[in-house]
């Protein structure tokens, strides 16, 4: 069995790319959680539905999450009404809330959830959640006093602008990557609740008895982090390092999608291919970067790893198989 860590939309663009060229049976997707928000009662797991929606082809093509041929009549309802509508759930996408929130208030475990809705999808791909216990991102990020913003609105200062009475205020995932639209300056990111979190049924089994394990090119600080803050699974990947391949979410320097890069540079780590190997170092014993980065192989493999320079964009399916065959083949 080959077994991916898996963020959001990386991650499903790569667990796309290896039904191509693997059966899908022989594949668990062990997925980060720690985005995971309630809102209007509904739970939301955004890389658990981002990672079926995209295996079952039903994704939402231009934005990676959410379906395709979505509609908005509840968000717009609920605007007129004055409710909350900054997090945007699409009428389709949000029968999977209502199913997920209902079976968990019977008593189910996120898992048992994820596993069923995977099946009512028709996806092949075992997809387990990194943990049924919470865990959650949580960011410190900095904010100036409310008469702070130009127009009196914005609480969070911008990038760039003057440093007037900065405090810091810690938020949710959702809050900083979406309220926010990830452009807060972040000083701190922790993930509440990992300390007692267990890793799900089947997940140590899962990653003990894999024949290969791939990390997706997911944000290594909020969507892969997470998943080493669970000591158990940490301790799991470490003993079986040599066998770990690593996909670096920088190309050129910068993330594809999402905050990536800012957020290294943030956390004081460099925002590279061979920022993203010291971090993967201790457990993961090979890191495939992109052509583009072909001149950093050398720094990478001084970190430790070895290093593999390939084509990494998965801007067509037929790029996300070849990745994806290349990171299989790695593992041996
Ligand atoms: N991302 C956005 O940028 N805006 C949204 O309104 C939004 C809604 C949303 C609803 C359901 C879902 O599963 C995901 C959603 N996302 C939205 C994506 C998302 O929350 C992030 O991309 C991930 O958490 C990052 O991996």
């Amino acid at each position: 069995v080959i077994v991916t860590l898996a963020g959001g939309v990386g991650a499903a663009r790569l667990l796309a790319g290896m039904v191509q060229v693997v059966k899908p049976t022989d594949i668990t997707a062990v997925v980060n959680t720690a985005d995971d928000m309630v809102i209007h009662g509904l739970y939301i797991s955004p890389d658990i539905d981002t990672v079926t929606y995209t295996l079952a082809g039903i994704s939402n093509p231009e934005t990676g999450w959410g379906m395709a041929g979505e509609t908005w009549v509840t968000m717009h309802e609920l605007e007129l009404l004055g409710g909350t509508t900054w997090f945007r759930l699409g009428d389709r996408d949000l029968a999977t809330h209502l199913y997920r929130t209902q079976r968990m208030s019977e008593g189910a475990s996120l898992s048992q959830v994820t596993s069923e809705l995977a099946a009512s999808r028709g996806v092949g791909v075992r997809i387990v959640p990194m943990s049924d216990d919470p865990v959650r991102t949580r960011l410190s990020v900095e904010i100036v006093p409310p008469d702070g913003g130009a127009d009196g609105i914005p609480l969070l200062r911008s990038a760039g602008q003057e440093q007037i009475d900065i405090t810091i205020e810690e938020i949710g995932f959702q809050q900083y990557f979406v309220k926010q639209r990830h452009q807060v300056p972040v000083r701190a990111i922790r993930f509440a609740g990992a300390e007692n979190a267990r890793p799900a049924p089947g997940v140590l089994e899962a990653i003990a008895t894999a024949t290969h394990l791939i990390v997706s090119p997911s944000n290594p600080l909020v969507s892969i982090a997470p998943l080493l803050a669970i000591g158990e699974l940490r301790d799991m990947l470490a003993t079986r390092r040599d066998h770990n391949v690593a996909v670096s979410p920088i190309v050129g320097g910068v993330a594809l999608k999402g905050p990536a890069d800012r957020l290294l540079v943030e956390m004081g780590h460099e925002s590279s291919a061979v920022g993203v190997a010291r971090l993967y170092a201790p457990w993961a014993s090979t890191l495939v970067i992109d052509n583009a980065d072909a001149a950093l192989a050398p720094r990478v493999e001084a970190e430790g790893m070895k290093c593999i320079v390939t084509d990494t964009v998965m801007s067509t399916p037929a790029k996300a198989a070849s990745l994806a065959k290349v990171t299989i083949d790695a593992c041996e």
